[in-house]
């Protein structure tokens, strides 16, 4: 409230909270403003002045049964206990795996989905789909042990499939790409009992450990966070993305725009939003469909245009340069523009308020995923063995829509060129050439000092923070470090949104990085894709300490994550598979967790001291670079390489010697 006086008398004013304090996204501030106009409201109004629980926050509450629920004292968390008498820790310990188990399942359920497509590609029963990159199935095979010499590729496919299904359905013996972890990496989670067995058994045996009067020492509560997360980040996750690449291609660079400026005022306009890819590569069979391009003309449009949101956004950015039109937080803001005729859903950070957003505007808004409804939405299903039934009537439907646009359309012209579609696969040949696809020049790189470190900086936007800004002002500083970033997920749809991702950005980078970039011709930060391929981080991780000189675990590497702007349980799950996997992983916004209490103290200390990473947490965009820096330099110190060894940028003549001698 902010005081004016009016002649004697003072009025008390509500201030209108400043837009320019929300996001730093233009084309999101300028749809904000016009849905104030409008009188529409969304999470960020919502999130204005619905303050947080400041006892939820703290996670210093448990509702697990009806004796409570019971509310411990934040600033004093020690004077109290539950009435079952369960201490801060063990609410806390629980309250953090519930949010764990809730994004490994997300994750696993996802690649399970692709699983169970990939079974019916192969066994003939789905015929839209096709194995679409021969190589990688073999590649993926032979990683955990199938033979693939001399086989046709049905039965190497086969036994791919009946080895992943283990992922989920073991209840004993390790996951199958626990073979990919480096070994000293594999020794400390067989040491502490933290290999996953299946996905399946680890979520149901965490949840039945954060019941009412069961696990009630945080120390083991922790092993088997860790243990879910791990076969999340080795599981379900990477099962998702590399199912994903068989069935749909592997990414390789791709120049394509990102922003709210990819919608077309002549065009139909359709955004997929959600997770799973196999829905939106049937939308793309659709918009591209003769019959349904004509129908769109007929309607007086020049022609259909699609476009991502979210992650699948990500996805169909890096596989196939779909324009991506916006992450998270201007899922409802681009509804505001009044161009978009029709929008899909299907799984997981699909607010419902867009279900308001889309009647004031008219969009046709469709859930597709019998597990993901939303009331008063209305529900087209999608079935992978007829998918084009769904997407087509999602065209038909916003060609109707785009007949009947009644509203004004403002699209904010506002877009951003860049490259995507960095997966792993092409880091190893972008560095090391076509006949010598290796990691030993990002390592030289490192080694030499040239290349600091590697971060890896993901997650989602949140409204608690000032949208994008975090994650902009944190990845620049990390650059201006000489630290090459990876990203994945709404994160990454930020710094394309900044116009971080063209090669020419390499002049924000520090001498060393600039000087990587410039020779390759990358951006000084590579996009991965969505959040479920943030298990290509993984594999990266892994690779790097495979071709040697980093040290022997991925604790050893001088390399750091981070969720500056976090918000679901999803980045929990994957911020702790981080963790055990050795990697020092910095949040944003908060930490729901009570600072100096045991637990925490695990979490952010204990943790590396058994041989794993651990937690960090700054609000700040420049406190968490430099921290994941002190980290990578740290690093960089245990391994001998704090000072630059030589200067020599690795070249075709150093090469040749190495390999002549
Ligand atoms: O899985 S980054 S807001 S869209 S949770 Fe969601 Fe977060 Fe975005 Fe994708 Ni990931
Ligand atoms: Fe309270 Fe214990 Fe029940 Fe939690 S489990 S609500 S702490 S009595």
């Amino acid at each position: 409230m902010e005081e004016e006086k009016k002649g004697k008398k003072v009025v008390k004013v509500a201030k209108e909270p400043n837009i320019k304090d929300w996001t730093s996204c233009d084309a999101t501030a300028r749809m904000l403003e016009k849905a104030r106009k409008d009188g529409v409201e969304t999470a960020f109004d919502r999130a204005a002045s619905m303050k947080a629980c400041p006892i939820g926050a703290d996670s210093a509450c448990c509702k697990h049964c009806s004796m409570g629920p019971c509310r411990l004292n934040p600033k004093d968390p020690y004077a109290k206990v539950g009435v079952c008498g369960a201490t801060i820790d063990t609410i806390m310990a629980r309250n953090f795996a519930r949010m764990v188990v809730s994004g490994a399942a997300a994750h696993t359920d996802h690649g399970m989905s692709m699983l169970d497509v990939f079974r019916e590609v192969v066994n003939g029963n789905i015929k839209d789909y096709t194995i679409k990159d021969p190589l990688k199935l073999e590649e993926v095979a032979k990683s955990i042990g199938i033979e693939t010499e001399g086989r046709e590729i049905k039965d190497i496919a086969t036994d791919l499939y009946e080895e992943l299904e283990r992922t989920y359905t073991q209840v004993e013996g390790e996951i199958p790409f626990a073979q990919r972890v480096p070994p000293k990496t594999l020794e400390t989670w067989r040491k502490h009992d933290v290999v996953p067995r299946g996905a399946m058994r680890e979520i149901m045996e965490l949840m039945h450990r954060t019941h009412m009067g069961v696990d009630q020492h945080y120390e083991n509560i922790t092993k088997q966070c860790s243990r879910t997360a791990l076969g999340d980040g080795w599981g379900g996750s990477m099962v998702a993305t590399e199912i994903s690449d068989i069935l749909f291609g592997t990414p390789t660079p791709v120049r394509t725009e990102v922003n709210m400026g990819c919608l077309k005022e002549d065009q139909v306009n359709i955004i997929i939003h959600g997770h799973e890819p196999n829905m939106f590569e049937s939308m793309l069979e659709s918009v591209n469909d003769p019959a349904l391009v004509k129908a769109a003309k007929d309607a007086g449009a020049t022609g259909i245009n699609l476009l991502g949101m979210c992650c699948s956004g990500a996805e169909m950015l890096s596989r196939h340069g779909v324009p991506h039109a916006g992450n998270f937080m201007s899922t409802e803001t681009i509804l505001v523009t009044g161009a978009v005729d029709a929008m899909g859903v299907d799984v997981q950070c699909i607010k419902q308020g867009l279900g308001k957003v889309a009647e004031c505007y008219g969009t046709r808004l469709f859930t597709t995923n019998p597990r993901c409804h939303i009331e008063g939405v209305q529900h087209i299903e999608f079935h992978e063995h007829t998918p084009r039934k769904c997407t087509d009537e999602i065209v038909q439907n916003a060609i109707v829509r785009f007949k009947n646009r009644n509203v004004p359309i403002d699209i904010p012209n506002l877009k951003s060129i860049g490259i995507h579609g960095f997966s792993h696969e092409y880091v190893n040949y972008m560095l090391g050439g076509t006949f010598r696809a290796s990691y030993t020049p990002l390592n030289d790189n490192i080694i030499n000092g040239r290349i600091r470190g590697v971060a890896g900086v993901v997650g989602c936007t949140n409204p608690r923070v000032k949208h994008d800004w975090v994650h902009v002002e944190m990845v620049k500083e990390l650059i201006r470090n000489d630290v090459l970033v990876v990203q994945t997920g709404c994160s990454q749809i930020s710094l394309a949104k900044a116009g971080f991702y063209t090669p020419e950005a390499a002049h924000l980078a520090g001498p060393g990085l600039k000087e990587v970039c410039e020779t390759v011709g990358m951006p000084p930060v590579l996009g991965l894709g969505s959040c479920v391929d943030n298990s290509r981080i993984l594999i990266a991780c892994a690779e790097m300490v495979r071709v040697g000189g980093l040290g022997e675990s991925i604790a050893d590497l001088p390399v750091a994550g981070a969720a500056p702007e976090w918000m679901s349980e999803k980045a929990i799950s994957i911020g702790h598979y981080f963790v055990a996997s050795g990697v020092f992983t910095v949040f944003g916004v908060t930490f729901p967790i009570i600072e100096e209490t045991k637990f925490h103290k695990l979490l952010f200390e204990g943790l590396e001291g058994m041989g794993f990473g651990k937690w960090g947490f700054a609000a700040d965009p420049y406190d968490m670079a430099h921290v994941m820096i002190e980290h990578i330099d740290k690093k960089r110190k245990a391994l001998g390489i704090d000072k630059a060894r030589e200067r020599v940028l690795f070249d075709m003549a150093a090469r040749r010697d190495i390999e002549a001698a």
